[in-house]
């Protein structure tokens, strides 16, 4: 029984990485075509001291290669008010991402069991720190929820949603 389980778990696991492996193969062939008709999609966001970010909704195109930059405006000390922005995958279940990311304060609230349902992350800011990522935005049109995992941070309102057209 334990093995038939463990076999099912590998089983699925696999599925998992295999999936995971065709969607960036079709990220990039996407984001070659992209690439060369588009430019980099740059969005810039700040988050504050009142758990705000200045902007909630971004529109990228399939594929597009994406530019994060997150500043932290606020004064507050990071272990009060660390923000960062975290993109999940469609069918991510954001309750129950934040949840785990409550218990992660060691991985800066990066829940390092549901890393699989990351798109891409910043660092955990303290005030005025800023931080750059770049990412290739999913090849499947939809909206993605992004928030900020800090503590009660997403429950406040700090989420927003990526549209990829
Ligand atoms: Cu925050």
């Amino acid at each position: 029984m334990k093995n038939h389980t463990l076999t099912l778990a590998l089983f699925a696991g696999a599925l998992l990485l295999a999936g995971c492996g065709k969607k960036d193969d079709a990220a990039s062939s996407a984001g070659g075509s992209a690439a060369s008709a588009s430019a980099v999609a740059t969005l810039e966001l700040t988050a504050n001291d009142s758990m705000k970010f200045s902007a909630t909704r971004f529109e990228v195109k399939a594929g597009q290669d994406v530019k994060v930059i997150l500043t932290n405006i606020g004064s507050m000390p990071k272990l009060a008010m660390g923000h960062n922005f975290v993109l999940l995958k469609k069918g991510a279940d954001v309750e129950a991402f934040d949840k785990a990311a409550v218990g992660a304060a060691a991985t800066e609230h990066i829940p390092a069991n549901m890393q699989d349902q990351i798109i891409a992350h910043t660092k955990l800011l303290g005030p005025k720190q800023t931080d750059e990522i770049t990412f290739k935005a999913p090849s499947e049109p939809g909206e993605y929820t992004f928030i900020c995992s800090f503590p009660a941070h997403f429950q406040a309102g700090m989420k927003g949603v990526l549209v990829v057209k």
